[in-house]
């Protein structure tokens, strides 16, 4: 199997996060990327591969221009308002919620919450480079799979699937499936389908593609009563207008193992099926494993084969575009189990 990387990643590089009222060791960090690139490699899963330069139509057919143009800027212009030019990770701590008005301030921290959702998802210097770097990886997946047709790893780091067309948040910049998703249909595929197995929900994609049938977007997470990201991802959201019947959301109890996850996922896969599409893009979220620091399902190592191998049942073209996943010292393993089950599968 072909993957896509770019060491770009590792220039996002948060030290720390908010949790529990304090500012805690960062759990979206270079060593997982490197970790899943190291066993790739030593597995010889396949060719590894640069990506091309970013497609800037590409990433504003998924995102508003000045959203992305907010990313850009963002370091240049905290800078230029004088601000500490030794911070690192920069938070915001005010939204245009219930009623405010979205606009566009001036000031940064009014810009900081007009473009996110959380306060959860540290911002610094080398944020944008890594989040484009990124994003040209799930890219250049999708245009390697338009090619051949054999399935693709995009080694995505920073993750995207919060990340919403104007709003960045759950440690997501850029929604790189969704850009992939949209490079193959630019591409001239008709229907695409966007599995998300992050044990969070995809609640950017969802968003996204919530009004549109001609990318179907399917989800398994922990339920969203009891978990990140809270407001999106239950299962009585199933698309609007012309998107109806185009989503579905699979919400799972904390504590879900393997015989359960299993169901959850012949059912997605079923839908996947009925829809009938072109290609496959899997959001590969590696934190269902049972040892993810900040999550609360219950699959094994052993699991991680098995879930590759039933992907593999449906025979779609298939682009893997990693989201999260925690456990660095077992993401390396996990993700190529998933990806060497996907190819002993079908
Ligand atoms: C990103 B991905 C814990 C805060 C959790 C959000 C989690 C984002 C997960 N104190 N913050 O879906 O793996
Ligand atoms: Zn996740």
């Amino acid at each position: 199997m072909l993957t896509i990387y770019s060491a770009e990643h590792a220039r996002h590089d948060p030290k720390v996060e908010m949790a529990d009222g304090a500012l805690v060791p960062a759990v979206e960090i270079p060593a997982r990327a490197e970790m899943v690139l190291r066993f790739v490699r030593d597995a010889d899963l396949g060719p590894i591969e640069a990506p091309d330069p970013l497609d800037r139509a590409l990433v504003e057919a998924v995102h508003t221009p000045d959203y992305v143009a907010f990313l850009e800027g963002f370091w240049q212009r905290w800078l230029d308002a004088g601000r500490d030019p030794h911070a690192h990770d920069t938070f915001p701590f005010v939204w245009p919620t219930r009623g405010l008005r979205r606009i566009a301030p001036r000031h940064l921290d009014g810009l900081m919450g007009r473009y996110s959702f959380d306060a959860g998802t540290p911002m610094g210097p080398g944020t944008w480079a890594a989040a484009a770097s990124s994003a040209a990886v799930a890219q250049t997946g999708a245009r390697r799979l338009l090619a051949h047709g054999d399935p693709v790893f995009a080694l995505c780091r920073p993750p995207g699937h919060h990340a919403m067309a104007d709003a960045y948040g759950g440690y997501c910049f850029l929604n790189n499936a969704a850009i992939a998703a949209e490079t193959l249909r630019q591409g001239g595929l008709e229907r695409v389908a966007i599995l998300d197995v992050d044990y969070h929900h995809g609640n950017g994609t969802q968003a996204i593609f919530e009004a549109r049938s001609d990318v179907l977007f399917v989800s398994i997470h922990a339920d969203p009563m009891d978990e990140y990201p809270y407001f999106l991802g239950h299962a009585d959201e199933t698309g609007s207008g012309p998107g109806a019947g185009y989503t579905r959301n699979l919400p799972l109890a904390f504590g879900t193992a393997w015989p359960a996850y299993s169901r959850a996922l012949d059912d997605a896969l079923g839908t996947v099926a009925d829809f009938a599409p072109d290609a496959l893009v899997l959001s590969l979220g590696m934190d269902t494993f049972h040892a993810d620091p900040i999550s609360k399902f219950a699959l094994e190592e052993a699991d991680f084969p098995r879930l590759g191998a039933q992907l593999a049942a449906g025979k779609w073209p298939t682009l893997f575009v990693f989201e999260g996943g925690y456990a660095v010292d077992a993401l390396g393993r996990n993700t190529l189990g998933v990806l060497q089950g996907f190819e002993g599968g079908g």
